[in-house]
């Protein structure tokens, strides 16, 4: 039985790639770092919290880093783990850069030392591109990071090559372009707007405050894209791939489609709020996904529409659900406002 080690797996792409990899067989190791609250939520919300072994490891600790590779014995590492809001990566720039940047290289030097025969993949981004340009972005393009976030993932993404070249090592970066689900965190804007969207449509709230709603994304289905993860490491020999749909589309364009769904006009219910603009921002992505197409025999079939109907369902379902009384693994309660606004519903009720 083949052994993987996830690095991250409390996290939206770590708790689906665990689902994808048992159901391959595999034994599935996974990493969390010690919070004084657990946050196992999107483990037990999938139904696989019993089935995957968990290991402490701060990206911090280089020590455990070897320790859990040590105790994993992994053919396989995911590593997932990071500091990933872009937006905390200004006020926390040596923190995102200690975790998301250096933290990779202390599992570079580990495999090298204890575990060499390992495949390793790096959880790249196409925030790597930066704001530099406004056609579609393929493994040539040149990358122009433009927030601590991506500059920690770039210095980390040209490590992974270095290893590669200099040791050897089955290192490959995956550079995926936004990929969301119902288990994205609810700081990151899709989710934001169909937690926002799900309320509004109960009566819950009545508006939602965000930044640049210009911004382009190309955003795709996140079950899809940890299959991706899995098919680079299954090639015979490392390399990087691009992950995303082709498409773009603007915050304001998933704001209609999302409000359009419950029948509401989206601009009755937005303000704009300096607070969630960034120093800098990344105007413009789509991805051209032709070689993981042509080599990986990968590409997206979740798109634009049905991702945003897919989020706000189940977002409408959990809100209708907890304030009738049903509860069940879900990160909103852990949200100061979303408790307030549900504890109010609840004594309305009583
Ligand atoms: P996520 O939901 O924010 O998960 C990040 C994971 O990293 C969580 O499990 C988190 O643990 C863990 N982590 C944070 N700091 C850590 C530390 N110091 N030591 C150990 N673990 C730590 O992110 P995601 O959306 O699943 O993304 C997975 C990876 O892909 C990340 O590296 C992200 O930067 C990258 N990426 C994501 C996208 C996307 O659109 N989702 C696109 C390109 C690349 P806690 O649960 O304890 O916070
Ligand atoms: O922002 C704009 C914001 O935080 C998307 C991470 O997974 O994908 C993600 O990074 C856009 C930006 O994602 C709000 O300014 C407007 O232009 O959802 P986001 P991101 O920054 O693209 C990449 C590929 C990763 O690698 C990252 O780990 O939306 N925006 N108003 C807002 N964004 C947020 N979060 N909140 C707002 O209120």
């Amino acid at each position: 039985m083949k052994h993987a080690l996830i690095t991250g797996i409390t996290g939206q792409d770590g708790a689906y790639l665990a689902k994808f990899l048992l159901n391959k067989g595999y034994k599935v190791f996974g990493t969390y770092r010690r919070l004084s609250t657990p946050n196992f939520w999107r483990l037990q919300y999938l139904g696989i919290f019993d089935q995957v072994e968990l290991l402490p490891v701060d990206l911090l600790d280089s020590f455990s880093i070897i320790e859990s590779i040590k105790i994993s014995k992994p053919d396989e590492i995911y590593n997932l783990a990071a500091q990933s809001f872009v937006g905390a990566s200004f006020e926390q720039p040596l923190a995102s850069a200690e975790i998301t940047g250096l933290g990779v290289v202390k599992f570079l030097e580990s495999i090298r030392n204890i575990a060499p025969d390992v495949k390793f993949y790096q959880a790249s981004t196409s925030e790597m591109f930066g704001d530099n340009q406004f056609t579609e972005q393929s493994e040539e393009t040149i990358f122009d990071p433009s927030s601590p976030y991506a500059a920690a993932k770039l210095y980390a993404h040209n490590m992974v090559k270095i290893y590669r070249k200099a040791y050897g090592l089955f290192a490959c970066n995956g550079i995926l372009f936004n990929h969301e689900s119902p288990l994205r965190g609810l700081e990151f804007v899709t989710r934001k707007i169909t937690n926002a969207v799900a309320k509004i449509s109960l009566g819950l709230e009545d508006h939602i405050e965000l930044g640049n709603i210009d911004a382009k994304r190309d955003w795709g289905f996140a079950p899809e894209y940890v299959e991706a993860m899995w098919l680079m490491l299954q090639q015979k020999s490392p390399d990087d791939y691009v992950i995303a749909t082709n498409e773009t589309h603007t915050i304001k364009e998933f704001l209609e489609v999302a409000f359009d769904f419950v029948g509401l006009d989206w601009e009755k219910h937005i303000k704009i709020d300096e607070r969630f603009m960034r120093p800098v921002d990344v105007r413009y992505l789509r991805g051209n996904f032709q070689k993981s197409k042509s080599d990986l025999g990968w590409e997206p079939k979740t798109r634009f529409n049905d991702l945003a109907e897919i989020m706000l369902k189940s977002d409408i379902e959990r809100w209708d659900n907890w304030s009738n009384g049903k509860h069940f693994a879900w990160d909103a309660w852990n949200y100061p406002n979303e408790k307030k606004i549900l504890s109010r519903k609840l004594k309305l009720d009583r």
